[in-house]
């Protein structure tokens, strides 16, 4: 097989974080509270009754940890600003000292030529909104609009990426439908759907707000995360399951790709929810789409894993179960890798827009071993199948224009607390100390090569500085 094997010059290289997961610095005296702050005093919630009240310390780490991104040679870091640090009610009165903090996270990222794509929500909602009916309020979109505009006004001369919302169908399905992540509330499927519509026009006010406010010219996108489809072969039938278990809504639309992506990208439900939507929302809900279908640049796409698909009777998705011994992840995830191919090929058929791989990664039991070195071939390995499988969606005409890898540092893992650790740089809880993976090391060089690396055999010189 010959290779042309470098991504292009322009390839956005990066890694992404989220706010409640690294920060820390949580004390009211720093921000408001969030719904993930009273989730985690609930007992039983998270895995070894675990919180993010100090996290991975980055508010008093950042300069340290833009230090390191520097190391492994990033161009682009994701990251997510944290609702009720810029507004403690979520509305209101503005907590200068909390939005100071990503003035100088943005400063510290561009001293260092590292672009900073900022997520306005990646889940730490206001819990004083909460207290108002949180996104099931109609209002919620004001005031999603109100701290979106807040934020634009003070980083827009210097941020140009923008991302509305971190994946909607968790926020809403795991955390309101199983319970399972803050605020813990279990909601039928029909106020989970309701509660979806807010959201929608919540991102589209936001998407409105960044367009035509932005000091600099911005681009938009959003990092939804839906179900994914791989063929089992490369047969016409097989490659048409896997795109219809990806683009379809199947049993649950809560986890669906279209459910959400419609409506933002062509400003209609799937046809097989529209009657569903006139029975509980309200009657002029048409006229929102406007607001929800905003203009948008690219397609953020969050994705770990897939199911492999075949054909079954009458063409419908037929899902292979995971053989016996089928790779997986600490968090038991299966590694396949084939999904940011395939994925990015059906979610770029159907919406058009360019792809960014904004999450892709795995948790490792990780530990600093007797030579002081955090070794995860795994995460190495995962990184460089992972990456030829989204180089070849490229080579098929695919545009996707970067890759950032789910996690920069070990953080609070939600409800999993810190049991699980998917950065490539491994974090001491206790000391705070930071170890540069040697994934951390692989993916630098990846870097440096623009992605050449990732066709050698990908552990042999991991480990070299
Ligand atoms: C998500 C979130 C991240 C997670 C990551 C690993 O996808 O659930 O965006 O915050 O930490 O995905 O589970």
């Amino acid at each position: 097989m010959s290779h042309n094997r470098k991504f292009p010059s322009d390839f956005v290289w990066g890694a992404a974080t989220s706010s409640y997961q690294i920060e820390g610095a949580a004390e009211p005296s720093q921000r408001g509270l969030c719904i993930w702050d009273e989730f985690c005093q609930q007992q039983g919630k998270i895995r070894g009754g675990d919180t993010g009240r100090v996290a991975s310390e980055h508010v008093d780490r950042y300069v340290e940890d833009v230090q390191l991104m520097k190391q492994i040679g990033l161009k682009a870091y994701r990251f997510s600003v944290c609702w009720p640090r810029v507004l403690p009610d979520g509305v209101g009165k503005i907590n200068a000292t909390g939005l100071g903090f990503y003035d100088r996270l943005v400063d510290e990222l561009l001293k260092n030529d590292i672009e900073p794509w900022l997520t306005l929500y990646h889940w730490d909602f206001p819990v004083s909104l909460h207290r108002k009916g949180g996104w099931l309020n109609p209002e919620s979109s004001d005031w999603f609009a109100e701290y979106t505009q807040v934020v634009v006004d003070k980083l827009s001369d210097r941020v140009s990426h923008w991302f509305t919302l971190n994946e909607p169908q968790v926020f809403i399905g795991i955390a309101h439908g199983l319970g399972e992540h803050a605020p813990g509330t279990k909601l039928s499927l029909d106020d989970q759907l309701r509660m979806n519509h807010n959201v929608l026009i919540a991102h589209g006010k936001s998407a409105k707000i960044i367009r035509t406010q932005a000091k600099k010219e911005p681009l938009i996108g959003w990092a939804p995360v839906g179900v994914c489809g791989i063929p089992a072969t490369e047969s016409i039938e097989d490659i048409d399951a896997a795109r219809q278990r990806t683009i379809g809504i199947g049993d649950d639309p809560i986890w669906s790709n279209t459910l959400y992506n419609d409506p933002v990208f062509f400003g209609t439900y799937p046809e097989q929810l529209e009657s569903k939507m006139d029975k509980i929302l309200h009657p002029n809900w048409r006229q929102d789409m406007e607001t929800i279908c905003q203009p948008i640049d690219f397609f953020g796409v969050n994705i770990y894993r897939g199911d492999l698909v075949r054909a079954g009777k009458d063409g419908k998705p037929d899902i292979i179960p995971p053989g016996v011994g089928t790779p997986r992840s600490d968090f038991g995830w299966e590694i396949t890798p084939d999904v940011l191919r395939w994925g990015s090929q059906f979610l770029f058929e159907r919406y058009q827009k360019p792809i960014v791989i904004t999450e892709n990664g795995m948790s490792n039991a990780d530990w600093v071993d007797l030579s002081g070195q955090v070794q995860d071939p795994q995460r190495i390995d995962y990184i460089a199948r992972h990456l030829r499988a989204l180089h070849q969606a490229m080579e098929d005409g695919i545009p996707v224009h970067g890759y950032f890898h789910w996690s920069l540092l070990d953080n609070f893992e939600w409800a999993e607390g810190y049991h699980q650790r998917f950065g490539l740089i491994y974090v001491d809880f206790v000391t705070q100390e930071r170890t540069l993976k040697s994934s951390a090391k692989y993916y630098r060089q990846v870097i440096d090569s623009c992605g050449e690396s990732i066709w050698a055999a990908p552990n042999r010189n991991a480990t070299k500085e």
